[in-house]
């Protein structure tokens, strides 16, 4: 299959600026970017997805170039819904870093940051060498601006698209660089530039935009309790990915396989035929959270979180580690213990029963499980001995609620 075919073929086309694209993406050779603003200090799994896009064009034979806006985070791509609050230079800084570095190190590719052509570049040339070939009019007639004009936009963020269009044009003369890529919020950035490089050099530049990954229900894809999901592993363990991974919904997860990992499509329609087949065996969830953990954070990370998740699902917490139970545990209620106290008492206090006769309830219907064993005695008092590495309790209430309580 064609390099572009398959790209179809996965979902990842939303749109293109020209259709001789297409030719080019299956020819090879072509030195194309995608940019990133350091509006945090780590990228996240919807990110992930249209940066791998550059690992999939690369294998095409096209050359990447990561952009990391050292510039651009300083002003704001302006959001649908608001506008941004401004950053500190010296957050962003931060951010740059540790962006950079990330990049750096999952992608390999070269990087660069918009600021080191931007910071020069003084307000009335600005206005004489660029401003001129913006028309008003086609400013006003973008999506993300017009999306903001009643709710309000500043002429900060209203700028962004130029500076973006700077950058492509910047990398255009400099890096021999001819197409854009990004995800379709970036659409009418990308077509800014691929505009101004034709108005003010002739130039010919092409556009790329792939779909935003999503759920089902259209909404993001990425978030678990609220919280994004991470590429750093300090932000998001892998234990955590890969618990979000496998919870992927069974109606999105081939749509993921296609876009997330770099598995041939023999190897995913084999899985979808599995899934299809024994859904309850979840093997396309499993390939899915293997492909990406390993790509992201190695072999050794996504085999820890396995064992973690085995063990705490499977009955066999005590053959973990401190530090792998409090990974495993991070996001269930914590309390602490500092005495020996009794099993009723300590589950009122901490809110694990609302009553003493709830509690023994539980205990008398065998609900009430520590470090994988069922409590039987309400007369039980809980001492440090039993805690594992005398520090641990894992509490369980019926099937689903887990406490963690620590001994100090
Ligand atoms: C800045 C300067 C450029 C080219 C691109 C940029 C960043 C761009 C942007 N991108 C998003 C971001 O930074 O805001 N204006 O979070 C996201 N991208 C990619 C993809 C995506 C976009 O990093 O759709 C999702 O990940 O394009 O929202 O010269």
């Amino acid at each position: 299959m064609k390099l572009y075919d398959e790209l179809v073929w996965r979902g990842l086309i939303e749109n293109i600026t020209d259709e001789k694209l297409i030719e080019k993406i299956n020819n090879g050779g072509l030195t194309f970017y995608i940019g990133t603003d350091p509006t945090g200090d780590s990228l996240h799994i919807g990110h992930y997805s249209t940066f791998s896009m550059a690992t999939r064009l690369k294998k095409g034979g096209h050359n990447p170039i990561l952009l990391v806006g050292g510039a651009t985070g300083l002003i704001g791509d302006p959001k649908p819904t608001a506008e941004r609050p401004m950053i500190t230079k010296e957050l962003l800084e931060n951010n740059y870093k540790k962006l950079r570095k990330q990049v750096e190190e999952l992608f390999g590719f070269e990087v660069v940051n918009n600021y080191d052509w931007s910071k020069d570049i003084n307000f009335i040339d600005y206005l004489r060498d660029y401003g001129k070939f913006f028309n008003l009019n086609y400013m006003l007639n973008k999506e993300t601006v017009k999306s903001r004009l009643d709710l309000g936009i500043t002429y900060t963020e209203f700028s962004y698209m130029i500076m973006q269009a700077l950058d492509f044009l910047w990398l255009y003369e400099n890096k021999n660089c001819t197409l854009q890529i990004g995800g379709s919020d970036q659409w009418g950035n990308i077509t800014s530039g691929v505009e101004l490089i034709r108005k003010k050099i002739g130039g010919n530049a092409f556009g790329l935009t792939m779909p935003l990954i999503t759920k089902a229900d259209g909404t993001k894809f990425g978030k678990s309790e609220g919280n994004a999901i991470w590429l750093d592993k300090e932000k998001t363990s892998s234990y955590e990915m890969y618990q979000f991974l496998l919870n992927a919904e069974d109606s999105k997860v081939i749509e993921y396989l296609k876009k997330l990992t770099f598995l041939s499509k023999e190897e995913i329609e084999q899985l979808e035929k599995k899934h299809n087949e024994n859904p309850h065996l979840r093997e396309a969830h499993k390939t899915l959270a293997h492909e990406v953990i390993t790509f992201l954070h190695g072999e050794d990370e996504y085999n820890k979180a396995v064992k973690i998740s085995e063990s705490l699902f499977g009955g066999s917490i005590k053959e973990l580690n401190l530090e792998d139970i409090m990974v495993g545990f991070k996001d269930v209620p914590h309390f602490n213990l500092n005495e020996d106290i009794n099993i009723l008492d300590m589950l009122v206090n901490n809110n694990i029963c609302s009553s003493k006769r709830e509690a023994r309830e539980f205990i008398n219907a065998g609900s009430i499980i520590i470090n994988d064993e069922k409590v039987t005695d309400e007369n039980m008092t809980i001492i440090r001995n039993i805690a594992i590495e005398n520090k641990l309790l894992v509490v369980r209430r019926g099937k689903k609620k887990y406490y963690l309580g620590i001994f100090e």
